[in-house]
C-alpha cells in the first residue's frame, strides 16, 4: 500500500488531461500539427526506412543498455573502452562531473523510462524490480543536488508514470504498488536539507547519508551555485508533491524560483550564470542560454504547461524577449552581460545551448528554431559531433563530446512542429555519426576530441535517457509507441511526467505577482503560436526557405569580430574603435584611445570594456596557438576494426602527422622496455611501431634507438601507473634541446590507462595493428565483414583485457614508487585538449588568419566585413607578435575595469 498521501495510488483511474490555458494548448498544437505536411525541401521518407531507422536505434539503445547492465551494473556508470563499471572513489577523480554518482545504479535509474518508449516492457519490469532490490539511497556519498533531482528523482518519477500507466493497461507490472514513488519521496527529503539557507536556493551538494550541516557530511561550504542548478527542481518536485500530496517539495523549488525572479536584473530581466545562495548577489554577470542557465528557462514554461500557473508563463515571456532582444543573433546565441546587454561576453557559444530551438518549439517561435539548429547542424556536419564549444566562426573552442543529446532533441521537435523530412535526414546523420565514431565494442564512447576522434573511457547516464529517446521518437508513427506521448511533458533529463498533474493536489498557493511583469512587445511573438498552424499547411517551403539563406554559414562564414561590430558607426564613415588584435604599444594614436577608454561617452567604456575582453581571450589563444594539438592512436586490427581511439600527446620532434600520411604499422615492445640503450630485440620492431616505457632518458633518445633497430613509429607509455587522458592533461614531447632533424619516424605519447589496451590487446590477440594519426580514420567496413565478431564477443574480450589490465607487469617497469612524473628528465610542455587555437588541417580550412575566402550568410561577403578583414590583416602581417610588449601599457587601464576583467577570468575557466 502506498504511503502517498493524497496522490494517485496504482489503480486509480487516470485523471482527464487538464483544461490547460491558451499558450500551452497552442504550444501543444504546434507540436502536433504540422507532424503530416510535407515539405517539397527534403524527399519524404517512407514508413519501411523510418521503422528501419527506428530498429536501428533499438539495437544501439540494446548495445548501450546491455553492456551496461553486464559489465557496469550495479555501478552508477559504464566505462565503454575499459568495459567495467565506474564506482566512485576507485577511479580517479574527474572534479565536479563525479557529483552525479551517488552510487545508487544512475544509469540504470536514468534507463527506466526509455524502456517503455522503445517499447521494452519487459525490461521495463525487470530493471523496476532491480531498482526496487538493489538501490540504496542513503550513501555516504556528496552528490550534486540539480544531477540527482534531474537524473534520480526524474528516473524514479518517470518510471512511477509509465508504470502506473502500464499497470491500468492490465498487462504488465500488475504487481506494483508505487514502490518507486516511495523511493522517489525518500531521496526527495533527503535533498530537502539543501533548501536551508536564508535565500531559499539550495546548497550545490548534499551528502546522502549526512545532509548538509553535520560535520560528517563534507560539504556545506559552498556559497555560490548556477542559476540552472537553483533553478530546475519545480518539475520533478511538484510532481512529487502532487502525486504524494506533501506540498513541502513544490513549497521549495517554488521558493528557489520566486527569489531567481527577484534577483533578475531589472533592466535587461537576464539573469546570471551564478549566484551567491546567502546573499542573493550574481557573482558571474555574464548570461547566455547554454550552461549555467539553460534549464532554469526550460522549467519556467514547462512549469506553466505542467502546473497551469499562469506566473511562471509570465516570467518566461519576460525573460524571452530579453533573451531575443539580446542574446538572440540569429543563427547565433551569444553571452552577454546582464548590466550591459548590448555587450558580448563571450566569443563562443557551448553546445548545451542546442536545447534551446527544441524549448522555442514549444514556445511556438519556430523561426529562429529552426536558423539556430541550422548553424548547429552545420557544426556537426564539420566535426561530426557538436564539440562542447565553438567559437563564433565556428572553430572548436572545447574539442571534447561526451555524446549529449540536446541537438537530437530539438531534431525532434522541430520535425514535430514542421513535418519537414528533412529532420528525419539530420537524425539519421546522428545515428550514423554515433555507431561510426562512438560506437566501441563495449559500448558507446564519448569524444575526446572531435578533432582527433579519440575516445574518452566515459558514457554518461543521459545518452540512454535523452538520445535514445528522442532518436526513437523522430522516427516512430503513433502506433509504434504504446502510449499517448502527447499525455506527457519532458523534464530536462527527458523523463515523463504526465499532464494530468496539473489538476492533481493543487494546495500549494500560488504566487499572484502579475503586476511585477513587463508589458511586452507583441511584435516579439509575431513567430508565436498559433501562427503555426496558418503557416504551414499554406508553405510547406516553410522551414526550408528559412534554412536556404544560412546554407552556407558555417563552411564558407566570413571572419566574425570578436563583439558585435556597430556597423552604423563604420558605415557612416567614422574611425572604427580599437580591436586588442590591432593594438601596438608604441602606436601614441592608440595609447590615447586607451586612456579614454576609461573615462568619457558609454561608447568610449563599451569600446574599453570590449578590448578588454578581447585582450584577455587573444592571450589565452596565442599560448594555445604555441601548443600542438593531441594525436590519435586508433586499432586496426580484430576485433577493434579501429573501433578505439586512444588520445595520443604528439612529440615535438620527427614528422608532423598532421602533414604527413599517418603511419600504419604491427606493435612491439621494445628491448629494453624504456627504450634508453641500443635494442636487444631488433628483429621484433624492425618495420613495426615500438611500444617503449616513459622515463630515465629523454624522450628523443628513445626515438633515435628505435629508429636505429629499424622501428617505423614509436609509442611511448606513461610509467605512471593510472594515469589517464581522462584525468590528466595532455602533453607534448619535448626534444633533448639539440638538433633532432635525425629524428624521422613519429612519435606519440599515451598515458598507462590508454597504453595498458594496447598492451593487453597484444596479449589477447598477438598481432595488434594501429594508425598513427592526426585524426581517427573511418572504419573499414571491409576488414569488418571479413570476420563480424558479435558484440557479446566483442564485449567479452574487451572485458577480459580491462580485468587484466590490472595484472600488467612488464619486464624493466619501475615500482609505481619509483615513479614519478618530477623525477622524469624529459621536459614536457601542455597540449591543448581544450581549445582549436592550434587546429589540425581540416579546422585551418575556416581559421580567419588563413582562410581569406570570405562569404556573409547568403553567399557574399560584405564590405564591412571585407573592411574589417583587410584592416585586421594588413596589420597584423607589418607587425609580428609583440604580445610581451602589449600586455604591460594596459596595465593601469585594467584597474578602471576590475569587475569585468574579473567575469571574463571566470568565463575562461568555465566548465560545463
Ligand atoms: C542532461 O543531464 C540534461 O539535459 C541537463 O539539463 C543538461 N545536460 C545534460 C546532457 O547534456
Amino acid at each position: 500500500m502506498s504511503e502517498a498521501g493524497g496522490g494517485r495510488g496504482s489503480g486509480s483511474s487516470v485523471p482527464q488531461r487538464a483544461p490547460w490555458s491558451l499558450v500551452a494548448a497552442t504550444a501543444a498544437l504546434c507540436l502536433v500539427s504540422a507532424t503530416s505536411v510535407w515539405t517539397a525541401g527534403a524527399a519524404p521518407m517512407s514508413r519501411e526506412e523510418k521503422q528501419k531507422l527506428g530498429n536501428q536505434v533499438l539495437e544501439m539503445f540494446d548495445h548501450a543498455y546491455g553492456n551496461y547492465m553486464e559489465h557496469a551494473y550495479p555501478a552508477d556508470e559504464l566505462m565503454p573502452l575499459t568495459c567495467r563499471g565506474r564506482v566512485r572513489g576507485q577511479e580517479p577523480s574527474r572534479g565536479d562531473v563525479d557529483d552525479a554518482l551517488g552510487k545508487f545504479s544512475l544509469t540504470l535509474i536514468d534507463s527506466l523510462d526509455t524502456l517503455v518508449v522503445l517499447n521494452k516492457t519487459k525490461e521495463f519490469e525487470d530493471a523496476v524490480r532491480k531498482v526496487l532490490r538493489d538501490v540504496n539511497l542513503d550513501n555516504d556519498v556528496v552528490v550534486s543536488v540539480f544531477e540527482t533531482n534531474i537524473r534520480v528523482l526524474g528516473g524514479l518519477l518517470g518510471g512511477h508514470s509509465l508504470a502506473i500507466m502500464l499497470k491500468e493497461k492490465g498487462e504488465y507490472m500488475q504487481w506494483y504498488s508505487d514502490e518507486l514513488l516511495q523511493m522517489a519521496k525518500q531521496l526527495g527529503y533527503k535533498l530537502l536539507p539543501a533548501f536551508n539557507t536564508t535565500s531559499g536556493l539550495p546548497y550545490p551538494r548534499i551528502n546522502l547519508k549526512f545532509g548538509i550541516r553535520k560535520p560528517e557530511a563534507r560539504t556545506g561550504t559552498e556559497t555560490d551555485t548556477c542559476t540552472a542548478c537553483a533553478g530546475t527542481l519545480i518539475l520533478e518536485f511538484a510532481a512529487l508533491s502532487r502525486f504524494t500530496g506533501a506540498t513541502i517539495f513544490e513549497e521549495y523549488a517554488r521558493k528557489a524560483l520566486d527569489f531567481l525572479w527577484e534577483k533578475r536584473q531589472r533592466s535587461s530581466n537576464l539573469v546570471g550564470v551564478t549566484i551567491n545562495i546567502h546573499t542573493g548577489d550574481w557573482v558571474r554577470k555574464d548570461s547566455g542560454v547554454g550552461a549555467g542557465i539553460d534549464s532554469y528557462y526550460e522549467y519556467l514554461l514547462k512549469a506553466y504547461v505542467l502546473l497551469g500557473d499562469d506566473s511562471f508563463l509570465e516570467r518566461f515571456n519576460t525573460h524571452y524577449d530579453a533573451i531575443m532582444r539580446y542574446i538572440s543573433q540569429p543563427p547565433l546565441l551569444l553571452d552577454v552581460h546582464i548590466h550591459k546587454p548590448m555587450l558580448n561576453a563571450r566569443t563562443w557559444m557551448d553546445a548545451l545551448l542546442a536545447f534551446f530551438p527544441g524549448l522555442q518549439v514549444l514556445k511556438g517561435d519556430i523561426r529562429p528554431a529552426i536558423e539556430t539548429h541550422e548553424m548547429l547542424y552545420q557544426v556537426i556536419k564539420k566535426h561530426n559531433f557538436l564539440p562542447e564549444a565553438f567559437t563564433t566562426d565556428f572553430r572548436v573552442h572545447w574539442a571534447q563530446h561526451p555524446l549529449r543529446p540536446e541537438f537530437a532533441e530539438s531534431t525532434y521537435f522541430l520535425y514535430k512542429a514542421t513535418g519537414d523530412p528533412y529532420y528525419l535526414e539530420v537524425g539519421k546523420t546522428l545515428i550514423e555519426n554515433l555507431n561510426k565514431y562512438a560506437r566501441v565494442p563495449c559500448g558507446f564512447a564519448a569524444m575526446k576530441d572531435v578533432r582527433t576522434g579519440s575516445h574518452e573511457d566515459r558514457m554518461d547516464s543521459f545518452f540512454l535517457a535523452e538520445m535514445f529517446k528522442y532518436l526513437y521518437l523522430l522516427f516512430a508513427d503513433k502506433e509504434d509507441i504504446i502510449f499517448d506521448i502527447e499525455d506527457y511533458i519532458f523534464t530536462t533529463e527527458a523523463h515523463l511526467l504526465p499532464l494530468w498533474l496539473s489538476t492533481t493536489n493543487q494546495r500549494v498557493s500560488k504566487k499572484n505577482t502579475t503586476s511585477e511583469y513587463t508589458e511586452l512587445d507583441d511584435s516579439n511573438f509575431d513567430w508565436t503560436c498559433p501562427n503555426t498552424q496558418i503557416l504551414f499547411p499554406n508553405d510547406p517551403l516553410y522551414a526550408q526557405s528559412i534554412r536556404e539563406p544560412l546554407k552556407n554559414v558555417v563552411d564558407k562564414s566570413c571572419p566574425r569580430g570578436i563583439i558585435r561590430v556597430r556597423e552604423e558607426s563604420l558605415r557612416s564613415g567614422a574611425k572604427p574603435p580599437l580591436r586588442a588584435r590591432d593594438f601596438m604599444a608604441t602606436n601614441p594614436e592608440h595609447l590615447e584611445i586607451l586612456k579614454k577608454m576609461g573615462a568619457a561617452s558609454s561608447i568610449d567604456a563599451e569600446d574599453g570594456l570590449r578590448f578588454m575582453q578581447e585582450m584577455i581571450e587573444l592571450s589565452s589563444q596565442q599560448q594555445k596557438e604555441q601548443q600542438l594539438p593531441p594525436r590519435a592512436v586508433q586499432i586496426i586490427s580484430h576485433p577493434f576494426f579501429g573501433r578505439v581511439v586512444l588520445t595520443a600527446g604528439p612529440a615535438q620532434f620527427g614528422p608532423d602527422l598532421s602533414k604527413h600520411k599517418e603511419t600504419r604499422g604491427f606493435v612491439a615492445s621494445s628491448k629494453p622496455y624504456n627504450g634508453c640503450s641500443e635494442l636487444t630485440n631488433p628483429e621484433a620492431v624492425m618495420g613495426k611501431i615500438a611500444l617503449i616505457q616513459r622515463g630515465q632518458c629523454m624522450f628523443a633518445e628513445k626515438a633515435r634507438n628505435i629508429q636505429n633497430a629499424g622501428a617505423i613509429g614509436g609509442i611511448v607509455i606513461d610509467d605512471n601507473e593510472g594515469s589517464s587522458s581522462d584525468t590528466a592533461p595532455l602533453f607534448q614531447m619535448a626534444g633533448d634541446g639539440k638538433d633532432t632533424d635525425d629524428i624521422k619516424i613519429p612519435m606519440l605519447f599515451l598515458f598507462s590507462k590508454e597504453g595498458s589496451i594496447i598492451l593487453d590487446a597484444i596479449r589477447e590477440y598477438e598481432e595488434v595493428e594501429v594508425l598513427l594519426s592526426d585524426k581517427a580514420k573511418d572504419r573499414d567496413p571491409e576488414m569488418e565483414n571479413e570476420e563480424q565478431p558479435s558484440s557479446e564477443n566483442d564485449s567479452q574480450s574487451a572485458e577480459q583485457i580491462a580485468s587484466r589490465s590490472q595484472e600488467i607487469d612488464l619486464v624493466d617497469q619501475e615500482s609505481p614508487e619509483e615513479s614519478s612524473v618530477n623525477s622524469h628528465p624529459e621536459s614536457l610542455s601542455p597540449v591543448d585538449t581544450d581549445s582549436a587555437a592550434s587546429v589540425s588541417s581540416s579546422e585551418q580550412d575556416s581559421n580567419p588568419t588563413e582562410n581569406h575566402e570570405t562569404t556573409s550568410l547568403d553567399g557574399e561577403c560584405t564590405d564591412l566585413d571585407n573592411q574589417l578583414q583587410e584592416q585586421s590583416e594588413t596589420e597584423e602581417d607589418s607587425n609580428p607578435n609583440v604580445w610581451g610588449k602589449k600586455v604591460q601599457p594596459i596595465d593601469s587601464i585594467l584597474a578602471d575595469w576590475n569587475e569585468d576583467i574579473e567575469a571574463f577570468e571566470m568565463m575562461d575557466k568555465d566548465e560545463l
